[in-house]
C-alpha cells in the first residue's frame, strides 16, 4: 500500500508571480530551491535571537526576523551521527544502532533506503553536499582505498555533488573528498587511515607524530582527552593518518573553502531546482577561526568560530540574492546537537563535556538544561529557522518540530508519495514548518544514551538501558513538567507516577512501531 501524507491547509499560500494554491503543494514550475544550513554544536542560544548576548550573529539574526524562528524544534539525538542520519533518512537513528562514528567507519545509511536527497532528485532537483559528512564511508567489507575511489558515501545515497570533511574536524584524515576522490593528494605520498599508528606505518608515506608518544607535537592545542592518534597540523586527532600531506586541509581555511565550494554550487543550478547541504564544521572543536574572526568575541575559539559561521551564512544568503534566487529558495539554519565547552582539546573553555551550564558568562543552551551529550533539552532543543519569502510569514513559533520530520514534510510539499516501510519516523509537519499550523507534535521521542518522551509541555526520560551500555550519563528515570520547570530541575517521577507510566507506554509502543 502506498502511503500519502498530505495537509490540506485552511489558509492559502502565495506563491511566486501572485499564484495561489490551496495547499503547500507547489507546481513543478514553481519548484523552490532548499538550503539547508547545518551548525556543529550549535546550542539554541547561541544566536542572537535567541538570547546570546555575547557571540554577535547578525546574518542568523537577519534570516530568523525575515522567516519562522522555533523555541521548540529538535534535532534528533544529542551527538552529530545520530542527527545527521535521522536528518537524511526519516529514521530514528536507535533503530540502525547509530552512534558517533570513528574514523575509518563504513557508510551507515543503506543505500537500498530513501533519503532526502533522494526525494529531491524523484522531484527533478540536482542535489548537494557541502561540508562535515561522518555518516561513514565505505561498504564495511572491503577497506576504504583513500588512493582510489573513495565509495560508497554520499553519492550512493542521492547526492549529484559533493564536497567533504569525511568525518569530522577531529578525527582523520585531515583532506577532503570531492565527489570519490581527495583532494590534491600526491599519488608518491598514498593515504591510509586506521585505529592504531601500527595500522598506517607504511614505508614511503608521510608519518605524522603519535600524539600519545609526542605530547609536544600538539603546538596548536594540547589534547584534554582522547585526542592522541595523529598530531596534524599541531593539533591531536582521533585516529591515525599516515600520507597525504599535500592534501591536508589548513585549519584556519575550513570555514572559507566550504563557502566558496557552497557559491559554486549555487552558481552552477541557478537555472534549475537544486537541494545544498550545507553542513557546516563549525562551531565543532578543534575551533580553528581564521585570524580574522579571532578575538571578535570574549569567549575565544568557541564564540569567534560561531562569528566565522554567521558570515558564512552571510555569504551564503548574499549569493542567493546576487543569483536571483533569494525569494524562490527555502533557507533552514539549524544544529546538529546542543552545545559543548571543552569536547577535547585546551581551548579555554570550561570543564570537560558540557556538564557546566555556562563559559564566562555565556549559556550556549540558553534556559534550557544541559548540551551536547545529554538527555536534557539543550541536548537537542537547538536553534531552527526556515525563510521562505512571500510564503512563510516571518515570527516565532512554538510548535514542537523535529529534523527528522523533514524528509516526509518535503514528500507532501512536492507531491512524492512515500512508500510504505521509507523513512518510518519522518511525519509530516508542513503546516507547521510554513507556520500555518501553530500546533507541533503531540508526542515527540528525543534520543542521548537512553530515550526520552515528550508530550506537550511534559518530558518522561526512561531509566538507564542495556541498550546503551557506555556513555550515559547518570540520569535517573526522570518526568519534568517543562511549563512551570522548563530548566528540569524538579523531578515529578515520585509524585506523578501515573503520568510517568502513560508516558512510559506511549514512549514503548513508539519505539517498536
Ligand atoms: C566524541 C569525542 C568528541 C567529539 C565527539 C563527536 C572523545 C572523548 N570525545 O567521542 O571530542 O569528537 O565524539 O562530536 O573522544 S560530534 O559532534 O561529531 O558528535
Ligand atoms: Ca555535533
Amino acid at each position: 500500500m502506498r502511503r500519502r501524507k498530505r495537509i490540506l491547509l485552511s489558509g492559502t499560500l502565495g506563491l511566486g508571480a501572485g499564484l495561489v494554491f490551496a495547499s503547500t503543494q507547489v507546481p513543478e514550475a514553481n519548484r523552490p530551491n532548499v538550503v539547508i544550513i547545518y551548525g556543529d554544536d550549535v546550542g539554541f542560544g547561541d544566536i542572537g535571537v535567541n538570547g546570546s548576548k555575547m557571540i554577535p550573529t547578525p546574518n542568523i539574526d537577519r534570516l530568523a526576523l525575515e522567516g519562522l524562528n522555533f523555541t521548540d524544534a529538535h534535532c534528533s539525538a544529542a551527538t552529530c551521527t545520530p542527527s545527521r542520519f535521522s536528518l537524511l533518512t526519516g529514521v530514528h537513528a536507535f533503530r540502525y544502532g547509530a552512534r558517533v562514528l570513528p574514523p575509518d567507519a563504513p557508510l551507515l545509511i543503506p543505500t537500498d533506503i530513501l533519503t532526502l536527497p533522494k526525494l529531491f532528485k524523484k522531484a527533478g532537483y540536482s542535489t548537494g553536499v557541502v561540508g562535515k559528512w561522518h555518516l561513514g564511508i565505505g561498504d564495511g567489507e572491503n577497506k576504504v582505498d583513500w588512493n582510489g575511489d573513495v565509495k560508497p558515501g554520499p553519492l550512493e545515497v542521492g547526492f549529484d555533488d559533493s564536497f567533504l570533511l569525511p568525518s569530522t574536524n577531529d578525527r582523520v584524515p585531515c583532506v577532503f573528498l570531492r565527489n570519490h576522490r581527495v583532494v590534491n593528494l600526491d599519488p608518491n605520498d598514498p593515504l591510509y587511515v586506521g585505529k592504531t599508528l601500527k595500522s598506517v606505518l607504511v614505508a614511503g608515506s608521510t608519518q605524522y607524530p603519535d600524539g600519545k608518544k609526542n605530547p609536544e607535537a600538539m603546538t596548536f592545542y594540547r589534547s584534554t582527552h582522547d585526542h592522541n592518534g595523529s598530531v596534524i597540523n599541531g593539533i591531536g586527532r582521533i585516529g591515525y593518518q599516515s600520507g597525504g600531506k599535500s592534501a591536508l586541509w589548513k585549519e584556519e581555511d575550513i570555514t572559507d573553502e566550504f563557502v566558496k565550494e557552497a557559491e559554486a554550487y549555487i552558481a552552477r543550478h541557478r537555472n534549475e531546482p537544486f537541494f545544498l547541504y550545507y553542513a557546516s564544521h563549525n562551531i565543532h572543536v578543534p575551533r580553528a577561526p581564521h585570524p580574522r574572526f579571532q578575538g571578535k568575541t570574549d569567549l575565544g575559539y568557541r564564540g569567534d568560530a560561531m562569528v566565522a559561521f554567521d558570515w558564512a551564512v552571510g555569504k551564503i544568503l548574499k549569493t542567493l540574492e546576487e543569483n536571483g534566487l533569494a525569494e524562490n529558495t527555502i533557507v533552514i539554519f539549524s544544529s546538529d546537537n546542543g552545545p559543548v565547552y571543552d569536547d577535547g582539546y585546551e581551548d579555554g573553555t570550561t570543564v570537560y563535556c558540557s556538564m557546566e551550564e555556562a563559559d564566562r558568562g555565556h549559556d550556549g543552551s540558553g534556559i534550557w538544561r544541559g548540551g551536547k551529550y545529554q538527555i536534557y533539552e539543550g541536548g537537542t532543543r537547538v536553534p531552527f529557522i526556515i525563510r521562505w519569502p512571500g510564503v512563510i510569514d516571518p515570527g516565532v513559533s512554538d510548535a514542537m518540530v523535529n529534523q527528522t520530520d523533514l524528509l516526509a514534510s518535503f514528500a507532501e510539499l512536492l507531491d512524492v508519495e512515500l512508500e510504505d516501510g521509507e523513512a518510518v519516523d519522518s511525519r509530516s509537519s508542513l503546516a507547521a514548518f510554513t507556520g500555518q499550523s501553530t500546533v507541533g507534535h503531540e508526542f515527540m521521542i528525543e534520543e542521548s544514551f537512553a530515550l526520552a518522551l515528550r508530550q506537550g509541555n511534559w518530558k518522561y526520560i526512561e531509566p538507564a538501558s542495556p541498550r546503551w551500555p557506555k556513555g550515559r550519563p547518570d540520569v535517573p528515570e526522570s518526568l519534568y513538567n517543562l511549563e512551570d520547570d522548563p530548566s528540569e530541575q524538579n523531578n515529578l517521577i515520585l509524585s506523578c507516577p501515573e503520568k510517568a507510566q502513560a508516558m512510559a507506554r506511549v514512549l514503548k509502543e513508539m519505539e517498536l512501531s
